[in-house]
């Protein structure tokens, strides 16, 4: 099929996202009302591993779906099969060849003197974790294969996640290859399934089904494959037809329970957005301008 990314991508759906030409190791595009946004990795063959650059490009199409305010919803997933054994991946993780002892192996044609320091050994993929936790939209891991190591940690904190029935596999292969995500992809997940769960799949590092996921708590629906990208677009729709306001502080709300500090204030700053929108607080910045009191006599102390 002329336009396909992956063989359950349906292209009469999709338009490839404006400015995003050169992208190598993720697509990028919009569904055909423009509202819902499709993000999937594009290394099938190795099970869709992310390597740094894999990383930049899935951080800038996800903040151009964030600043896009046509954008409700992203789908992030994975594009497959692998052409070389059929294999269906989500994410599996850091591409383990590229991970050094310092986080980062020369890749073809660079040498100690010509990489950027600066960059060396980052994990910037938890900024991709927290873009995703931050952004006031919906996010729906569609795992179409393994979600894996540092994949099982992004579909745990993707708002939703949809599994293939038949393909949808889970692995927290962290304690194998001497890797930790002590964050959201723990903890968090902890918070979804329960301590002991939790610290099973971590400390066994055994694979599960996409039902026994299902079971546990961190998979909302198990989808038969050919079906599981229509359905995402499906409840995608469903999402894109609430109140963008109340979606946003629900999700925030949700958040702030378990952010701390950031979450009270990413929750705060959207009450405070909306508060800015109300005639009370328009008198307040206007006695400021005017040098005059406030008047606050037309609003009550409500209870
Ligand atoms: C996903 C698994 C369970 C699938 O098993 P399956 O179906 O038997 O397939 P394989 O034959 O194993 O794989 C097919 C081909 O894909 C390659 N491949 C698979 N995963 C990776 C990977 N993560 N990195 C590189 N290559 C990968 C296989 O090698 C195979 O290739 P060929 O055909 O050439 O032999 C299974 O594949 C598996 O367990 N994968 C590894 C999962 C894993 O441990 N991931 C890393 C865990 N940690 C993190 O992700 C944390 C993030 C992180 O630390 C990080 C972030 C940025 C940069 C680097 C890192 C870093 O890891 O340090």
């Amino acid at each position: 099929m002329s336009g396909a990314v992956s063989e359950i991508f349906d292209p009469s759906q999709w338009r490839p996202a404006p400015g995003f030409g050169s992208l190598t190791d993720i697509t990028y595009h919009h569904d055909v009302s423009g509202r819902i946004a499709r993000v999937a990795f594009n290394r099938p063959e190795v099970r869709n591993a992310f390597r740094p650059h894999t990383v930049d490009e899935l951080y800038a199409t996800l903040e151009d779906a964030r600043t896009n305010p046509r954008i409700g919803v992203v789908l992030l997933t994975g594009n497959g099969p692998s052409p070389k054994d059929g294999g269906w991946a989500f994410c599996s993780g850091g591409d383990q060849r590229i991970r050094g002892r310092d986080g980062y192996k020369y890749a073809d044609g660079e040498t100690a003197s010509s990489i950027d320091a600066a960059r060396n050994g980052r994990l910037h993929i938890l900024e991709v974790q927290r873009l995703i936790r931050f952004m006031p939209k919906v996010v729906i891991a569609v795992v179409p294969g393994w979600a894996a190591g540092g994949g099982h940690s992004l579909h745990a904190v993707c708002d939703l996640t949809l599994a293939s029935a038949e393909h949808g596999r889970f692995k927290q292969t962290d304690a194998d290859v001497g890797s930790f995500d002590g964050g959201y992809g723990s903890a968090y997940y902890a918070r979804q399934i329960g301590q002991k769960l939790a610290r099973e799949v971590f400390f066994l590092a055994r694979e599960y089904s996409a039902q026994r996921a299902y079971e546990m708590g961190a998979v909302n629906a198990v989808v038969p494959h050919a079906e599981l990208e229509s359905t995402a677009l499906e409840w995608a729709r469903e999402i894109m037809g609430k109140s963008p306001t109340a979606i946003r502080m629900l999700k925030f709300a949700f958040n702030a329970v378990d952010d701390g500090m950031v979450g009270q204030q990413v929750f705060a700053g959207e009450a405070t957005r909306l508060a800015y929108g109300t005639d009370e607080a328009v008198e307040g910045r206007d006695s400021f301008l005017e040098k005059r009191e406030p008047d606050w006599s037309p609003f009550p102390w409500q209870y």
